[in-house]
């Protein structure tokens, strides 16, 4: 018997197509509602301070996304087939699932590009997902988070020992600080519950027992620019304290995000870096998994793992 072929929807946050579409694609973010003059500015400033033609998180995506499918065409061949959906730009999620529908598949697993929970991340993206799956009579299970993959954590680890390999001895007997990072969101999870803090805990932890490395800090980076409490303390103001406290160095590892990508490339390489400086500091980062190898095994074993689900209802 023929197997059928399983969908598997990847999802990521999306960037503009171009400059002028910065305007649709933040209006997008905030819900529908457009952003000032003022803050669009400040938006496409930061886009424009990145952007060599080509938007970085496209690109990434893009990449991802084939290289999982030539990962698992190498588990399984013939067996699943890769679609893109994003969460604020096109193709949007409901097109991906629209798309397999089309394609008359009937089954699929869906995974973001990122691989903490939190209800206001990977929550919201499974939640639309699952609804236009519902709607065009498609069975629908997801990869909810994968923080703690194996390879995962192998893969940065390494990177977190390459640069601190690099840099430890130019610091000779001044101490270097590992800064593990992630996207802040409205303290407001705190009350649901929500997993996010722990999960990006236990990857940090996990990745500092692996090097050996003792002394690391969890610190929030990239807050809204809205009104409500965001989980703190942001990166700049622990950057301040670790300068006070006499670091020479900070290893800034970011693994929240798996992208060269806004957050990335402005927030830590210009604005952290150029704070660094002003401290008299120096700061160096971890690379971005983009398409490490480990990092699609991890995706394609996650994905694996939650399709042997699927029949099981
Ligand atoms: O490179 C790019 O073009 C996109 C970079 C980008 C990534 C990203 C990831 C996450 N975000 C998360 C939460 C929020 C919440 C709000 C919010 C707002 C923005 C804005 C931009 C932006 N985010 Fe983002 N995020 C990226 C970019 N993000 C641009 C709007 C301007 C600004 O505030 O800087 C607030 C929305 C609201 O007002 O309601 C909340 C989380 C992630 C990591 C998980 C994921 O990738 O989904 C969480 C990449």
């Amino acid at each position: 018997m023929v197997q059928q072929k399983i969908g598997v929807l990847v999802m990521s946050y999306g960037t503009p197509q171009s400059l002028d579409d910065v305007e649709a694609y933040y209006t997008h973010i905030r819900r529908g509602h457009a952003p000032t003059a003022e803050q669009l500015k400040d938006l496409t400033d930061r886009y424009e301070a990145i952007v060599g033609g080509v938007f970085p998180l496209r690109k990434n995506t893009d990449a991802q996304v084939a290289g999982l499918q030539n990962r698992l065409n190498e588990i399984a061949p013939d067996r699943y087939v890769c679609y893109q959906g994003l969460k604020h730009a096109a193709p949007l999620i409901e097109d991906g699932v629209e798309q397999i529908a089309q394609d008359g598949i009937k089954h699929a697993i869906g995974i973001v590009l990122a691989p903490h929970y939190s209800v206001m991340s990977v929550g919201s993206y499974v939640k639309r997902a699952q609804e236009k799956a519902a709607e065009l009579g498609i069975k629908m299970k997801f990869v909810q988070s994968y923080h703690l993959h194996p390879k995962l954590i192998e893969a940065l680890t390494d990177r977190v020992n390459n640069v601190y390999e690099q840099l430890a001895p130019l610091q000779g007997d001044k101490p270097v600080k590992v800064l593990f990072s992630a996207h802040s969101l409205p303290e407001k999870i705190r009350e649901l519950g929500d997993p996010y803090e722990h999960q990006l805990m236990q990857t940090s932890e996990a990745i500092a027992e692996n090097t050996e490395i003792e002394d690391w800090q969890f610190t929030w980076q990239s807050a809204g620019r809205t009104h409500e409490p965001w989980l703190g303390p942001d990166i700049l103001d622990t950057m301040e304290q670790v300068a006070q406290q006499g670091y020479k160095a900070i290893l800034s590892a970011p693994i929240g995000f798996v992208s060269d990508h806004l957050e990335v490339l402005y927030d830590l390489d210009i604005e952290a870096k150029a704070k660094a400086k002003q401290l008299g500091v120096s700061f160096e980062r971890i690379a971005m998994l983009n398409t490490d190898p480990l990092y699609m095994d991890t995706l394609a074993e996650s994905v694996i793992t939650v399709s042997a689900q699927l029949g099981k209802e």
